[in-house]
Protein backbone atom coordinates (compact mmCIF):
# COMPACT_ATOMS: atom_id res chain seq x y z
CA UNK A 1 0.00 0.00 0.00
CA UNK A 2 1.39 3.23 -0.99
CA UNK A 3 0.47 6.56 1.59
CA UNK A 4 0.02 9.74 0.30
CA UNK A 5 -1.65 12.20 2.64
CA UNK A 6 -4.36 14.46 0.60
CA UNK A 7 -7.23 16.30 1.82
CA UNK A 8 -10.24 17.87 0.70
CA UNK A 9 -13.35 20.75 2.08
CA UNK A 10 -16.10 19.52 0.33
CA UNK A 11 -18.92 22.01 0.43
CA UNK A 12 -22.02 20.74 -0.72
CA UNK A 13 -25.45 20.12 1.18
CA UNK A 14 -26.78 17.34 2.63
CA UNK A 15 -29.71 15.11 1.55
CA UNK A 16 -30.94 12.69 4.03
CA UNK A 17 -32.74 10.50 1.12
CA UNK A 18 -31.69 9.93 -2.33
CA UNK A 19 -27.86 9.98 -2.52
CA UNK A 20 -25.61 13.19 -4.23
CA UNK A 21 -23.98 15.81 -3.23
CA UNK A 22 -22.13 14.85 0.57
CA UNK A 23 -23.81 11.51 0.80
CA UNK A 24 -21.93 10.49 -2.51
CA UNK A 25 -18.79 13.35 -2.00
CA UNK A 26 -17.78 11.69 1.19
CA UNK A 27 -17.70 8.04 0.82
CA UNK A 28 -16.28 8.36 -3.03
CA UNK A 29 -13.82 10.74 -1.46
CA UNK A 30 -12.50 8.62 1.30
CA UNK A 31 -12.33 5.66 -0.99
CA UNK A 32 -9.50 7.28 -2.44
CA UNK A 33 -7.66 7.65 0.45
CA UNK A 34 -8.61 11.50 0.58
CA UNK A 35 -9.69 13.18 4.18
CA UNK A 36 -12.49 14.86 3.76
CA UNK A 37 -13.96 17.69 6.00
CA UNK A 38 -17.49 18.84 5.38
CA UNK A 39 -19.56 22.57 5.18
CA UNK A 40 -22.73 21.51 4.78
CA UNK A 41 -24.54 24.19 2.58
CA UNK A 42 -28.26 23.09 3.69
CA UNK A 43 -30.16 20.26 5.16
CA UNK A 44 -32.95 18.48 3.01
CA UNK A 45 -34.49 15.53 3.73
CA UNK A 46 -34.19 14.56 0.06
CA UNK A 47 -32.75 16.08 -2.80
CA UNK A 48 -34.61 18.12 -5.48
CA UNK A 49 -35.16 16.11 -8.43
CA UNK A 50 -38.36 14.16 -8.02
CA UNK A 51 -39.43 14.11 -4.37
CA UNK A 52 -42.82 16.30 -3.57
CA UNK A 53 -42.75 18.10 -0.08
CA UNK A 54 -39.23 18.21 1.24
CA UNK A 55 -37.57 19.64 3.99
CA UNK A 56 -34.89 22.24 3.22
CA UNK A 57 -32.72 24.34 5.82
CA UNK A 58 -30.45 26.24 4.82
CA UNK A 59 -27.19 27.14 6.88
CA UNK A 60 -26.16 30.06 5.03
CA UNK A 61 -25.58 31.76 7.72
CA UNK A 62 -23.46 28.94 9.66
CA UNK A 63 -20.86 29.18 6.90
CA UNK A 64 -18.78 31.92 7.90
CA UNK A 65 -18.95 31.44 11.76
CA UNK A 66 -17.47 27.70 10.75
CA UNK A 67 -14.76 28.85 8.34
CA UNK A 68 -13.57 30.96 11.39
CA UNK A 69 -13.59 28.22 13.84
CA UNK A 70 -11.58 26.27 11.34
CA UNK A 71 -9.09 29.06 10.97
CA UNK A 72 -8.64 29.74 14.50
CA UNK A 73 -7.74 26.03 14.56
CA UNK A 74 -5.23 25.49 11.97
CA UNK A 75 -7.31 23.79 9.49
CA UNK A 76 -5.95 23.39 6.01
CA UNK A 77 -7.27 21.39 2.70
CA UNK A 78 -5.18 20.41 -0.10
CA UNK A 79 -8.50 20.64 -2.38
CA UNK A 80 -11.43 23.20 -2.41
CA UNK A 81 -14.73 21.29 -3.93
CA UNK A 82 -17.78 23.24 -4.13
CA UNK A 83 -20.97 21.57 -5.65
CA UNK A 84 -24.89 22.33 -5.18
CA UNK A 85 -25.50 25.36 -3.37
CA UNK A 86 -28.46 26.77 -1.46
CA UNK A 87 -28.93 30.62 -2.00
CA UNK A 88 -27.18 33.52 -4.10
CA UNK A 89 -25.62 34.48 -0.61
CA UNK A 90 -24.06 31.55 -0.05
CA UNK A 91 -22.42 31.84 -3.43
CA UNK A 92 -20.59 34.39 -2.15
CA UNK A 93 -19.35 32.88 1.08
CA UNK A 94 -18.39 30.14 -0.40
CA UNK A 95 -15.79 32.76 -2.57
CA UNK A 96 -14.71 33.96 0.69
CA UNK A 97 -13.91 30.05 2.06
CA UNK A 98 -12.24 29.78 -0.89
CA UNK A 99 -10.12 33.02 -0.52
CA UNK A 100 -9.63 32.27 2.93
CA UNK A 101 -8.02 28.55 2.48
CA UNK A 102 -6.35 29.13 -0.62
CA UNK A 103 -3.00 28.14 -0.49
CA UNK A 104 0.08 28.03 -3.16
CA UNK A 105 -0.81 24.47 -4.19
CA UNK A 106 -4.36 24.35 -3.48
CA UNK A 107 -6.83 23.02 -6.15
CA UNK A 108 -10.13 24.00 -6.20
CA UNK A 109 -12.82 22.34 -8.33
CA UNK A 110 -16.26 23.93 -8.99
CA UNK A 111 -19.02 21.80 -9.84
CA UNK A 112 -21.58 24.08 -10.85
CA UNK A 113 -24.50 22.01 -9.90
CA UNK A 114 -27.01 23.93 -11.28
CA UNK A 115 -29.63 21.54 -13.37
CA UNK A 116 -29.66 19.19 -15.97
CA UNK A 117 -31.80 18.04 -19.17
CA UNK A 118 -31.62 21.47 -20.29
CA UNK A 119 -33.47 23.54 -17.10
CA UNK A 120 -32.49 24.96 -14.04
CA UNK A 121 -33.61 22.42 -10.72
CA UNK A 122 -36.23 24.29 -8.41
CA UNK A 123 -34.30 26.03 -5.95
CA UNK A 124 -32.19 28.25 -8.62
CA UNK A 125 -32.93 31.78 -9.75
CA UNK A 126 -30.75 33.77 -12.09
CA UNK A 127 -28.69 35.58 -9.41
CA UNK A 128 -27.65 32.29 -8.39
CA UNK A 129 -26.84 31.66 -11.41
CA UNK A 130 -24.42 34.41 -12.23
CA UNK A 131 -23.35 33.79 -8.75
CA UNK A 132 -22.15 30.67 -10.08
CA UNK A 133 -20.36 31.97 -12.92
CA UNK A 134 -18.05 34.34 -11.09
CA UNK A 135 -18.11 31.18 -8.14
CA UNK A 136 -16.35 29.46 -11.69
CA UNK A 137 -13.82 32.36 -12.25
CA UNK A 138 -11.72 31.34 -8.87
CA UNK A 139 -11.50 27.39 -9.93
CA UNK A 140 -8.73 25.42 -11.29
CA UNK A 141 -11.23 22.75 -12.48
CA UNK A 142 -14.96 23.10 -13.48
CA UNK A 143 -17.28 19.95 -13.92
CA UNK A 144 -20.34 21.32 -15.99
CA UNK A 145 -22.91 19.16 -17.04
CA UNK A 146 -23.89 20.33 -21.07
CA UNK A 147 -26.87 21.97 -19.39
CA UNK A 148 -24.75 23.95 -16.75
CA UNK A 149 -22.11 24.54 -19.40
CA UNK A 150 -24.42 26.39 -21.71
CA UNK A 151 -25.87 28.23 -18.88
CA UNK A 152 -22.43 29.84 -17.60
CA UNK A 153 -21.18 30.59 -21.07
CA UNK A 154 -24.76 32.24 -22.67
CA UNK A 155 -25.09 29.53 -24.82
CA UNK A 156 -28.06 27.90 -26.49
CA UNK A 157 -28.99 24.18 -24.87
CA UNK A 158 -28.83 22.02 -27.27
CA UNK A 159 -30.00 17.92 -26.11
CA UNK A 160 -27.43 16.78 -28.56
CA UNK A 161 -25.91 14.80 -30.53
CA UNK A 162 -22.66 17.18 -30.12
CA UNK A 163 -19.70 17.73 -33.02
CA UNK A 164 -16.45 17.16 -31.56
CA UNK A 165 -15.76 21.02 -32.80
CA UNK A 166 -18.68 22.07 -30.45
CA UNK A 167 -17.58 20.37 -27.16
CA UNK A 168 -13.92 21.80 -27.73
CA UNK A 169 -15.50 25.39 -28.22
CA UNK A 170 -17.31 24.71 -25.24
CA UNK A 171 -14.63 23.40 -23.33
CA UNK A 172 -12.24 26.52 -24.80
CA UNK A 173 -14.53 29.04 -23.34
CA UNK A 174 -15.04 27.27 -20.33
CA UNK A 175 -11.25 27.88 -19.24
CA UNK A 176 -11.47 31.11 -20.80
CA UNK A 177 -13.22 31.88 -17.93
CA UNK A 178 -10.24 31.56 -15.17
CA UNK A 179 -9.97 27.78 -14.73
CA UNK A 180 -7.03 26.07 -16.24
CA UNK A 181 -9.23 22.87 -17.03
CA UNK A 182 -12.93 22.05 -17.68
CA UNK A 183 -14.58 18.28 -18.16
CA UNK A 184 -17.73 18.28 -19.52
CA UNK A 185 -20.32 15.76 -18.76
CA UNK A 186 -23.44 14.36 -20.35
CA UNK A 187 -21.82 14.54 -23.89
CA UNK A 188 -22.73 12.33 -26.84
CA UNK A 189 -21.34 12.27 -30.98
CA UNK A 190 -24.22 9.22 -31.81
CA UNK A 191 -26.61 7.63 -30.61
CA UNK A 192 -26.27 4.79 -27.96
CA UNK A 193 -23.54 6.96 -26.21
CA UNK A 194 -22.64 9.18 -23.64
CA UNK A 195 -19.73 10.25 -21.72
CA UNK A 196 -17.03 13.21 -20.70
CA UNK A 197 -14.67 15.11 -22.28
CA UNK A 198 -11.51 17.34 -20.80
CA UNK A 199 -9.51 20.05 -21.63
CA UNK A 200 -6.12 21.40 -20.13
CA UNK A 201 -5.71 24.67 -21.17
CA UNK A 202 -1.77 24.83 -20.29
CA UNK A 203 -0.97 21.67 -21.88
CA UNK A 204 -3.85 21.88 -24.92
CA UNK A 205 -4.43 18.15 -24.23
CA UNK A 206 -7.91 17.55 -24.88
CA UNK A 207 -9.53 13.98 -24.69
CA UNK A 208 -13.44 12.47 -25.28
CA UNK A 209 -14.41 9.53 -22.77
CA UNK A 210 -17.74 7.72 -24.75
CA UNK A 211 -19.44 4.33 -22.81
CA UNK A 212 -22.09 2.96 -24.18
CA UNK A 213 -25.72 4.68 -23.15
CA UNK A 214 -27.86 3.44 -20.58
CA UNK A 215 -31.31 4.57 -20.45
CA UNK A 216 -32.98 6.57 -17.33
CA UNK A 217 -31.90 9.26 -15.32
CA UNK A 218 -29.73 8.86 -13.16
CA UNK A 219 -29.58 11.48 -9.68
CA UNK A 220 -26.47 11.61 -8.17
CA UNK A 221 -23.95 11.07 -10.75
CA UNK A 222 -23.04 14.50 -11.62
CA UNK A 223 -21.52 14.36 -7.84
CA UNK A 224 -20.33 10.62 -8.11
CA UNK A 225 -18.39 11.71 -11.39
CA UNK A 226 -17.00 14.87 -9.93
CA UNK A 227 -15.70 13.28 -6.77
CA UNK A 228 -13.95 10.05 -8.13
CA UNK A 229 -12.45 13.18 -10.79
CA UNK A 230 -10.92 14.90 -7.52
CA UNK A 231 -9.82 11.41 -5.89
CA UNK A 232 -7.81 10.43 -9.19
CA UNK A 233 -6.02 14.18 -9.95
CA UNK A 234 -4.95 14.11 -6.04
CA UNK A 235 -4.10 11.13 -5.87
CA UNK A 236 -1.17 12.17 -8.77
CA UNK A 237 -3.53 11.06 -12.22
CA UNK A 238 -3.22 13.12 -15.13
CA UNK A 239 -6.42 14.86 -16.28
CA UNK A 240 -6.83 12.56 -18.90
CA UNK A 241 -6.16 9.31 -16.87
CA UNK A 242 -8.37 11.02 -13.88
CA UNK A 243 -11.51 12.09 -16.42
CA UNK A 244 -11.36 8.53 -17.36
CA UNK A 245 -11.54 6.16 -14.19
CA UNK A 246 -14.42 8.70 -13.39
CA UNK A 247 -16.14 8.08 -16.54
CA UNK A 248 -15.86 4.49 -16.10
CA UNK A 249 -16.96 4.37 -11.88
CA UNK A 250 -19.85 6.24 -13.31
CA UNK A 251 -21.09 3.88 -16.46
CA UNK A 252 -20.44 1.18 -13.89
CA UNK A 253 -22.45 2.18 -11.29
CA UNK A 254 -25.10 3.38 -13.91
CA UNK A 255 -25.53 -0.32 -14.53
CA UNK A 256 -25.63 -1.32 -11.25
CA UNK A 257 -28.56 1.03 -10.85
CA UNK A 258 -30.11 -0.05 -14.18
CA UNK A 259 -30.54 -3.49 -12.88
CA UNK A 260 -30.82 -3.54 -9.02
CA UNK A 261 -32.96 -0.59 -8.54
CA UNK A 262 -36.67 -0.04 -8.84
CA UNK A 263 -36.45 3.59 -8.25
CA UNK A 264 -33.86 5.64 -9.98
CA UNK A 265 -34.88 8.83 -7.93
CA UNK A 266 -33.54 6.99 -4.12
CA UNK A 267 -29.80 7.17 -5.76
CA UNK A 268 -26.87 5.47 -7.75
CA UNK A 269 -25.94 2.10 -6.39
CA UNK A 270 -21.95 2.62 -6.19
CA UNK A 271 -21.01 1.35 -2.96
CA UNK A 272 -20.04 -1.75 -4.88
CA UNK A 273 -18.11 -0.25 -7.22
CA UNK A 274 -15.27 1.54 -4.53
CA UNK A 275 -13.02 -1.44 -4.27
CA UNK A 276 -12.44 -0.92 -8.12
CA UNK A 277 -11.98 2.72 -7.27
CA UNK A 278 -9.73 2.11 -4.44
CA UNK A 279 -7.83 -0.09 -6.76
CA UNK A 280 -7.45 2.74 -9.42
CA UNK A 281 -6.55 4.95 -7.00
CA UNK A 282 -3.45 2.94 -5.75
CA UNK A 283 -2.20 2.70 -9.15
CA UNK A 284 -2.33 6.63 -9.85
CA UNK A 285 -0.13 6.44 -6.13
CA UNK A 286 2.34 3.71 -7.81
CA UNK A 287 2.75 5.44 -11.06
CA UNK A 288 3.63 8.57 -9.45
CA UNK A 289 6.11 7.43 -6.60
CA UNK A 290 7.59 5.14 -9.43
O1 LIG B 1 -26.84 16.04 -7.50
C1 LIG B 1 -27.08 17.37 -7.54
C2 LIG B 1 -27.96 17.83 -6.42
C3 LIG B 1 -27.39 18.13 -5.20
N1 LIG B 1 -28.12 18.56 -4.16
C4 LIG B 1 -29.45 18.71 -4.26
C5 LIG B 1 -30.09 18.43 -5.46
C6 LIG B 1 -29.32 17.98 -6.56
C7 LIG B 1 -29.98 17.67 -7.82
O2 LIG B 1 -31.15 17.60 -7.95
O3 LIG B 1 -31.40 18.58 -5.55
C8 LIG B 1 -30.24 19.19 -3.09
Amino acid sequence: MIYKEMSCLAIHDISGVGKCSLTVALPVLSCCGVETSVMPTAVLSTHTGGFEGYTYRDLTDDLLPMAEHWRKVGARFQSLYSGFLGSAGQIGLVEQVFDWFKGEDTLIMVDPVMGDGGKLYRTYTQEMADGMARLCQKADIVVPNMTEACHLLGRPYNPGPYTREEIREILHQLCALGPKMAVLTGVWLKEGTLGTACYDARTGEAELYLTDRIEGFYHGTGDLFASALLGGLLNGGSLKGSCEIATEFTWRTIETTFEKSTDYRFGPKFECHLPWLAEKMEACRKTVAN
